[in-house]
């Protein structure tokens, strides 16, 4: 890898946004994942490769750290957003078309349920994990996801809720959208959720973190 995607993946890693960012305190001053980014597409980096070589490897890393609890929220939450300023730079570029993403992820937290943190690392995870993220936001109910799907076909769904009272409404959308479309793939994950509630709702993979998830989708997309 070279040395600008090197030091790219490493921002990422440790949650060095930018130049004004004072985190990670011993990188002050220093280029962050924004710079880095910009400066690797002057430099002819095609942004295929620095999704590829750079900020997904890193947020692989980032989520197998918080898989083993070596990381907690507040480091993930500065990796996401350093991927995120990475990201803004790449997305003119997966937007015009000019590099394949691997497929598209609709994701919302379900009716009733206004937890988006949660939702939206998982969502920022599988965007650095190369997929396409339509957000459809909180409180989202099966008809929102019904008109997701029917935008984009042979999508992939997640569900997320936090209270175990909101968590029922899975059930019900997991119904709605596998009876027009059966074999649409479900991934369902929030704190109250377990792979028992999974299997018993006919969602079809449950997981406890962000890169549970991106793994799925790999294995889906491969
Ligand atoms: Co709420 N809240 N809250 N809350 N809140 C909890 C969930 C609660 C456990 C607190 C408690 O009592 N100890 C409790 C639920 C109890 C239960 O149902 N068993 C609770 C309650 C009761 C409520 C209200 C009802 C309180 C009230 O009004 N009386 C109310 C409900 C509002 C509603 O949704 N209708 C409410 C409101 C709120 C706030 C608005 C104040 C705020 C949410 C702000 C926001 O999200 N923008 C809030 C917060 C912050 C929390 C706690 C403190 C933190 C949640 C959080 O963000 N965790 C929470 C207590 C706690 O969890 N310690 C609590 C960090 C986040 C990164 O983790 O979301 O679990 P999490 O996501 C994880 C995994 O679950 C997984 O990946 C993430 C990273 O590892 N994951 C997925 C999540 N979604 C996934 C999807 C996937 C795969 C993995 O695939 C699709």
């Amino acid at each position: 890898m070279s040395e600008i995607l090197a030091k790219l993946s490493y921002c990422v890693e440790v949650g060095k946004i930018n130049k004004a960012s004072p985190y990670p305190p011993n990188m002050k001053d220093q280029e962050g994942a924004d710079e880095l980014a910009k400066r690797a597409l002057e430099e002819g980096c095609k942004p295929g490769e620095i999704l590829e070589n750079a900020l997904i490897p890193a947020m692989s890393v980032v989520g197998n750290k918080f898989s083993r609890q070596e990381i907690y929220v507040p480091q993930m939450l500065m990796s996401a957003k350093a991927m995120s300023s990475a990201m803004v730079h790449l997305k003119p570029f997966f937007l015009s078309g000019e590099t394949k993403r691997k497929g598209t992820f609709i994701i919302g937290t379900v009716t009733g349920d206004l937890h988006d943190i949660g939702k939206n690392l998982v969502a920022m995870m599988i965007e650095g994990g190369g997929w396409e993220v339509i957000d459809l936001g909180v409180d989202a109910g099966p008809d929102k996801f019904l008109k997701a799907v029917d935008e984009h076909p042979g999508a992939v769904i997640g569900l997320s809720a936090l209270l175990t009272t909101t968590m029922e409404n899975m059930r019900k959308i997991v119904a709605s959208v596998k009876e027009k479309y059966p074999d649409l793939r479900i991934l369902v994950g929030g704190a109250p959720v377990t792979q028992d509630f999974c299997n018993k709702i006919g969602a079809d993979f449950y997981s406890p973190d962000p890169q549970g998830a991106v793994n799925y989708l790999n294995a889906v997309a491969s």
